[in-house]
Formats: structure tokens, sequence, C-alpha cells
């Protein structure tokens, strides 16, 4: 009873009812016990997809570390031309590959477009840093010197990436590893394994039509979470790139630098808008919608606190859930809908379970707070009024809940945006210099990601990507992220014939 054959833009990406969810980077293997990837709708099975066994897994490395040395060799230039064409594969298959994210993770098609559209940005992007990456020259204290930076790859670069961002995640990391010279081992999350299949296989025509050794990038997905176990304590895995939960996180963390390899973390954000009393509140109550009702909430960028100065606080707030009680939820495919189905069934467990919380600590549900009444995971947008301090306000639950707190001036709204363990994303509303400035100063954010007038959510790929305290700390996509991708080499070289020694040293002379 799977439903694959009504959906004709599956087979469009090479996939079929039954697939192998391990590439080698040559074949489709994958003799694991298969996954049922299921639509958020309504539940139903979509296709199925078999997972990686430990040998299979054990091959996949091997290949890499064949392909690295080929790889590696090539001139970064070389590298981009590759890179351009796959970005040009991912243009010519965007619409059916936005649709498939759209219906296995549940963002509405316009998100799941706009994903794959972020996968081609980053890779345009690696394509123009493969010509222009380069190394500081630092002046030598000693005659004759000259130092200057060596960037080169690390080798094996392991990607774990979760269902809200099935492609862009992986395109991110991907796009900058490669470019850089790695190679890329994908372990995707095991409810969105068609849209891994997918991408994987749009690499995979590439990589042939160039005739790349096997193993530039494989695909492990896994049973349980033995896969990706297995990768993070590999020590053949030179860098892990982790996004996910901060308890899985910290876990990745604690097992990568026990031997001292290198990690990118990014993990759960808690992320709060401040609209001041001087700003512009149209802007800010759009903003606030596709941030806080965009991908049902399911973003690590969504806003899940408002913090709204005294003086607006109730004609704002009135304003909002008005907006609110007109979002059209339903299949996210359809035209016209603005908000998809919650992830799985599971998913709205959490919410039902940190609403329930809420109310506990004294929360005021003032719009939504329920699951719809009919098949798949379907629930309201909900705003709750409660104490900043509460704790499941300092949680993130992956639902479109928003918490709302009145505020009375600047310092004390920063400091509510401070207050949680998360640091990725933070906005503030205003049109006031003063407060611009000091947002993004020292005492200002203490996000990665500190915005002024736009939403938390929907950054572009150009800026670095990334958060602080308990989101990670790693930064993945723009500015100078590809650096985390490489292995730092500061070079001096003496042209001359006498042998200086820094610091004025004289050594047995
Ligand atoms: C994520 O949720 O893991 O800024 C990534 C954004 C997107 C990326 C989100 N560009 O919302």
């Amino acid at each position: 009873d799977l439903t694959f054959n009504k959906f004709d833009f599956l087979a469009e990406l090479g996939l079929s009812e039954t697939n192998k969810g391990c590439f080698d980077g040559e074949n489709w293997i994958g003799s694991g016990k298969p996954l049922v990837t299921l639509n958020p709708t309504n539940n139903k099975p979509i296709a199925t997809v078999t997972t990686a066994t430990e040998e299979e897994y054990e091959l996949c490395v091997q290949n890499m570390q064949k392909a690295f040395e080929m790889w590696s060799d090539l001139p970064a230039p070389k590298r981009g031309e590759i890179l351009n064409d796959l970005k040009e594969e991912f243009i010519a298959q965007k619409e059916p590959l936005g649709k498939l994210v759209s219906l296995e993770m549940g963002k509405i098609l316009s998100e799941g477009l706009g994903e794959v559209q972020e996968t081609i940005d980053i890779l345009e992007y690696a394509v123009g840093l493969s010509r222009t990456i380069s190394g500081t020259i630092i002046p030598s204290e000693r005659q004759d010197h000259v130092i200057f930076e060596t960037w080169n790859p690390l080798g094996i670069v392991g990607v774990i990436t979760a269902f809200n961002f099935p492609n862009a995640v992986f395109g991110w990391n991907a796009a900058l590893a490669l470019m850089t010279g790695n190679v890329v081992m994908w372990k995707a999350a095991s409810t969105v394994p068609l849209v891994a299949v997918a991408t994987t296989k749009i690499l995979e025509t590439v990589f042939k039509k160039h005739s790349l050794p096997k193993g530039l990038v494989t695909l492990v997905i896994g049973p349980g979470r033995t896969i990706g176990e297995k990768l993070i304590t590999d020590e053949r895995i030179n860098l892990v790139s982790f996004t996910g939960s901060t308890q899985v996180g910290k876990h990745v963390s604690e097992v990568v630098h026990k031997d001292f390899r290198s990690t990118i973390l990014e993990c759960g954000g808690n992320n709060a808008i401040i609209v001041c009393e001087d700003a512009d509140l149209d802007l800010a109550l759009r903003a606030i919608l596709f941030a806080s009702v965009g991908t049902a909430g399911q973003r690590c960028t969504t806003t899940r606190r408002l913090i709204l100065q005294e003086s607006i606080y109730e004609s704002f707030l009135e304003k909002l859930t008005k907006a609110y009680k007109t979002i059209p939820i339903g299949d996210p495919l359809e035209k016209g809908t603005i908000m998809g189905p919650l992830h799985e069934p599971r998913s709205v467990e959490n919410y039902l379970n940190a609403i329930e919380s809420a109310k506990k600590e004294g929360g005021k549900v003032l719009y939504g707070g329920r699951k719809l009444e009919k098949e798949g995971n379907f629930v309201e947008p909900t705003i709750i009024a409660i104490d900043h301090k509460a704790k499941i306000v300092h949680e993130e639950t992956f639902a479109p809940i928003l918490y709302v707190f009145p505020f009375e001036n600047l310092e004390e709204a920063i400091k509510i945006n401070n207050e949680v363990p998360q640091g990725l994303s933070s906005s503030i509303f205003t049109n006031d210099m003063r407060k611009m400035f000091k947002w993004i100063g020292p005492k200002g954010s203490d996000c990665g990601l500190i915005n002024i007038n736009i939403p938390t959510s929907g950054a572009e790929i150009g800026g670095a990507f990334g958060g602080n305290k308990e989101t990670g700390g790693g930064r993945e996509s723009g500015s100078d992220s590809w650096k985390q991708y490489c292995r730092r080499g500061t070079c001096t070289i003496n042209y001359g014939t006498e042998l200086p020694l820094a610091q004025g040293i004289k050594f047995g002379e």
C-alpha cells in the first residue's frame, strides 16, 4: 500500500517504490533493514529505503580514502568546475527535488524550492571561492624570511543532517568540503531518506560524467543510531559536521574531541525577536509570522520568543493573533497553504506536552494550542503569554509555539534575549540607530546571527551560519566558514644564507 505512484515527480528523480539507502561512491548497495518513509500529511507510507550495514559503511570509507588521493591533488579551480556542473544539475532538478522536500519533510512547496535554491546558491558560492580563497602573507621580523598561511584539506568529512533541512544543510557542508579538497560521507536523517537518495543521485550523475574516482561522496542511511555512532567514533573521519539537538550534539562533541578531531556543531536555537515601540510594526508583524509559523516552527532559526515593549504589547498581540487566525493550514504541496504538518506524530506529542508544561507554569494560551481534528500531523500555530523565566521557555520545542512577554527598556530586552542556554539567531525591530548599535555591540545579543528589522530565520548563504553557547559554536555556509574544512598551516620560509632566530635569541654563537 505504498503511495509512491501518486507523486509523478518521484520517478523523475530516479526514485522507485523500493530504494537502496547506501551509496559507496560507485554503486547503490544498502542491504540493511528497509525504512518506510511516511507522508506527514497522513502518515501513509510513500516508499521504502534500505539502510547501510556496518560492512557497507566500511566499504564507503575505503573508497573515500582512495578518492581523496586524487581529489585533493586537483587544483581548487578545477574542483570548482565540477561544483559548477553540480550547480547546473541542481538547477535542472529544482522543481521535482523541491516537491520531494515538501512531500517528505512537510514544509510548503515554496520553502521546499527555497531549500534547493539554498544548495544552488552555496554551490555557486563555492565555485567563486575555488578561485579566490587565499591565505595571509605576514611580514617576517627576520631578514630574507617570509611567512604565509596554507589551507589544506582535512581528509574525510562526515556530515550528519537533520530532518528539517534534508537538502540544504548537506549542500552547505558538501559544497565547501569538496571545494577545499575533502571527500564527504553523508549520514542523512532516517525520516527523510528519499531526499537523501535523490540528492546523492544528482551528485552521482555529475561525478560519473566527469569520470571522477568512486568515493568522492558516499551516503549511509543508518538503522537507528548504529551508523551514526560508527561514524563519530571512527578516527578516519577527520571532521564531523553535526546538525541536530543539543543533547546529541554534546555526545558528538565528547566523542570526536576525545581524540582531537574536529567538529562543526549546529545544535538547538531558542531565537527571539524584540519589537521596540519605535519600530515599523507592520514590517515586524510580517517578519514574526514568517519566522514563527514558517516551516511549522521547525527551523533551527524559528522565532520561539517574542519580546514586546510594554507600550505596544496589547495592541501588537491583538494584530498578531488576528493574523494567526488567517493562516491556511494544509497540504504543503497545495497552492495557498502557509503552514504544513509537523514532521512526525512524535513532533505533535512534543508540541502538546510543551503547551501543557507552559500552562502548568502559568502560561496563558492566546491563540491555538490544539492538534487539528484530521489525519496527519497538523497542529495550530500557537501564541502563549508566559513569564520569560519559565522553564519551558528556555527549552527548544521544535513546533510552532511562540512565547511572548513584555519589556520596559532595551537593557531588559537584551537580558531576556541572552538568558537562554542557546545562542543561534536573534532580531530587533527598531528605527533607532542607538538601539541598533547597542544590539550588535559587546552588551548586545550574544547569538551567532544578530539581525535588525528582518526575521530570525531565512538567512542568506553568504554569511557564516551558526551560533554560540549550547548551539555549539560551529559556523557553516558563507564568509570564511570554508576554513573549518581545512588543516591550517603557518609556513615560514628562509630564502637567505643566514639563520637569524626570532626574538633576537643568540644560540651558541
Ligand atoms: C536549519 O534550520 O537547520 O536561516 C537551517 C534559515 C535557513 C537555514 C536553516 N537558511 O532559516
